[in-house]
């Protein structure tokens, strides 16, 4: 299904955890600006997905991921015909302080306060899960902000340390 889909980009989506707390932002510029959600971002050219996730975190918290746990991938198919993969990562080991940067203000979140309606429309759907050790699997369709036919598989406490 992954290898006939053709993604206009591919992107990373980090949530760093600590404890019942989640590191998350209010994004100020690229795709979402505006919203909550976790840091993250585009590939460069000859980067892998995992050094992509932690020069993320990094540009756009100052916070030094350590370890990285891959937990799936969401694929978005925008009506515009933007189609963007996105590459969905915990960490629970870090370090450095939290700072707000020109891309983003992070704040820590207690896991039951996470503000998903200031988020994407699909974060309600499998973030939770996330968190509690699950990887994800999916395909959504946007129009703009709205979620439209998507489908989500949840795999409980499927999880793989790259690096
Ligand atoms: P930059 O423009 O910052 O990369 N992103 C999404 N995240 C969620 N949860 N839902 C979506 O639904 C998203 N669309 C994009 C992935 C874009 C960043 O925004 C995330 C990347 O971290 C449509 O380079």
């Amino acid at each position: 299904m992954t290898d006939r889909w053709r993604a206009t980009d591919i992107a990373t989506l980090v949530f760093c955890v600590r404890g019942d707390e989640v590191l998350l932002i209010e994004k100020q510029r690229g795709l979402g600006a505006g919203k909550v959600n976790g840091p993250g971002g585009k590939l460069e050219p000859r980067e892998s997905v995992a050094q992509c996730a932690v020069r993320e975190v990094e540009e756009e918290t100052g916070v030094c991921i350590e370890t990285l746990s891959s937990r799936g991938e969401l694929r978005f198919r925008f009506a515009d015909g933007y189609r963007l993969q996105v590459h969905v990562f915990v960490a629970t080991e870090f370090s450095g302080v939290p700072r707000i940067t020109e891309e983003a203000i992070p704040f820590w979140c207690g896991r039951d306060d996470i503000p998903y309606d200031r988020m994407w429309a699909d974060d309600r759907l499998w973030l939770d899960a996330v968190l509690d050790g699950a990887s994800v699997d999916g395909e959504l369709d946007f129009d703009g902000d709205v979620l439209g036919k998507y489908h989500l598989t949840l795999v409980p406490g499927l999880t793989a340390d790259c690096r």
